[in-house]
């Protein structure tokens, strides 16, 4: 799916992460390679120019945090920056102690009847009761082929041959279904040509007649940079509630169609990828993004990134270097150990570690106290925090209280971190740089 796409994201990647040194030639040039991915996938010029130079600014300006190599942050900027046009993960929620009613739009063959089977069989497979109704009264044959489908899949089909008033159709399969208690009715609707004023009429009287709950756009995914003008029509006769982009099969350009529907704000929920009516997959962007990018240790390299971002910002290594350690930083390296796993694992693959003065017995037990470590120290005033010196017997009593634990425990948090002070002053620092090296690799080798 989408080669054209995958193919271009990853020689890019594989270019860069092979390249000996990454300066502001090779960013430049892994900018333009994306763009030219972009491009040929047929996404609009301006989004292209957009996406790519915001790679290259944030590729050359920003520094990756300490541990991270360079390679690696490039690679997440170009995840994050390619997510962003894609917009943000639409999910099915249909409440099941009421009748849900979904009416499909789009132009002709865009893919509206087949996705129907689809999405019902989803929904039914999920355990809706779901009913079809027939009201494309336009094209000859649209009630047989709904019904085939609909009868592959055993789930039942509203059509009147003789009616041709779509709206009426649509009104009596509603209230048929809705005799049936159904929870899911799902409309079908003629093709329609943004032109066509009078079957973009047609579509508001339907939408009229059935007060859709939710509405989902179909948009044909080898369509390109089309897809943004048409949702934008449609949008405007019919609000768009969500969008699902079809034939993301074989060689389609979909990279147009994606990033255009996102364009207009609604949110793609599934994308069709064959005819079949199995051929249907939940969109997320992210995951999606990822698939592209053809990097099975991408969510790795996501999360070592966040947990790096998260224990080190420069200043707060220097700050400790110099032998200072605020109760901020303190609750940093306690999430941020939290966050790796288990202490234990990290402590002893350090060398010289264990010999330090946490003993590992009690590795088990600092575990189980971080979360009450982290209330104390969220109820500390930011001053308090800065200075944990200044913790007095009134103070403590306080911080107790608020956090709903004895007095004796703020004080053993207090024992810690001086512990942890004192070591991060004998070490400089190093132990703790240490110890973000180790993490790094941990995570690298996952
Ligand atoms: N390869 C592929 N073909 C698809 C997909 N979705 C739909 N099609 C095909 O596209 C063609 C048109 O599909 P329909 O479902 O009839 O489209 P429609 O929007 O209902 O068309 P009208 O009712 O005429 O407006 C059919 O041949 C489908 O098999 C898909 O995800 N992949
Ligand atoms: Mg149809």
């Amino acid at each position: 799916m989408l080669d054209n796409l995958k193919q271009g994201f990853q020689g890019a990647i594989k270019k860069l992460l092979g390249s000996s040194t990454v300066d502001e030639r090779e960013i430049k040039e892994f900018a333009h390679d994306i763009q030219r991915t972009l491009l040929g996938a047929d996404v609009k010029v301006q989004i292209v120019l957009e996406v790519s130079q915001r790679i290259e600014k944030r590729a050359l300006e920003e520094k990756p945090p300490p541990g991270l190599p360079r390679k690696d942050h490039i690679v997440k900027i170009l995840y994050e920056e390619f997510s962003r046009i894609m917009g943000e993960e639409g999910k099915l929620d249909l409440p099941t102690n009421r009748t849900n009613t979904i009416l499909m739009i789009g132009i002709q063959g865009s893919g509206k009847t087949t996705t129907i089977g689809k999405l019902a069989r989803t929904l039914s497979k999920r355990n809706y009761r779901v009913g079809v109704v027939a009201a494309d009264t336009f094209r000859p044959g649209a009630i047989t082929q709904l019904r085939t489908i609909c009868d592959s899949i055993q789930i039942p089909v509203y059509g009147d041959e003789k009616e041709k008033d779509a709206a009426k159709v649509a009104k009596r399969g509603m209230e048929y279904f809705q005799s049936q208690s159904a929870n899911v009715i799902i409309v079908d609707t003629a093709g329609r040509h943004k032109e066509e004023t009078g079957l973009i009429d047609e579509m508001k009287q339907i939408s009229k007649a059935v007060s859709p709950d939710l509405v989902f756009l179909v948009i044909d995914g080898t369509i390109g940079q089309a897809a943004y003008g048409q949702a934008q029509a449609f949008h405007k006769a019919v609000p768009v509630g969500g969008i699902i982009v079809t034939k993301l099969d074989g060689a389609a350009k979909g990279g147009g169609a994606l990033a255009a529907t996102a364009a207009t704000g609604a949110r793609i929920f599934f994308i069709g990828t064959g005819e079949r009516v199995d051929d249907l997959e939940q969109f997320s962007p992210t995951r999606f993004v990822g698939r592209l990018l053809g990097m099975g240790d991408l969510q790795s390299l996501l999360d070592r990134a966040r947990e790096l971002e998260l224990v080190a910002d420069e200043k707060q290594v220097k700050r400790m270097m110099s032998g200072k350690l605020t109760m901020n930083d303190f609750l940093v390296q306690i999430e941020s150990v939290k966050k790796m796993g288990s202490l234990r694992k990290i402590v002893e693959s350090i060398p010289g570690f264990s010999q330090m003065n946490l003993p590992s017995q009690n590795l088990e037990e600092i575990e189980g106290k971080m979360k009450y470590w982290r209330a104390m120290i969220q109820s500390m005033t930011e001053e308090e925090r800065n200075d944990p010196d200044i913790l007095n017997s009134q103070r403590i009593k306080r911080i107790a209280k608020g956090s709903g634990v004895l007095e004796r425990d703020v004080k053993d948090l207090l024992k810690r971190y001086n512990q942890a002070k004192t070591v991060m002053k004998a070490s400089k620092g190093r132990q703790f740089r240490a110890l973000m090296r180790q993490m790094g690799n941990q995570q690298q080798q996952q």
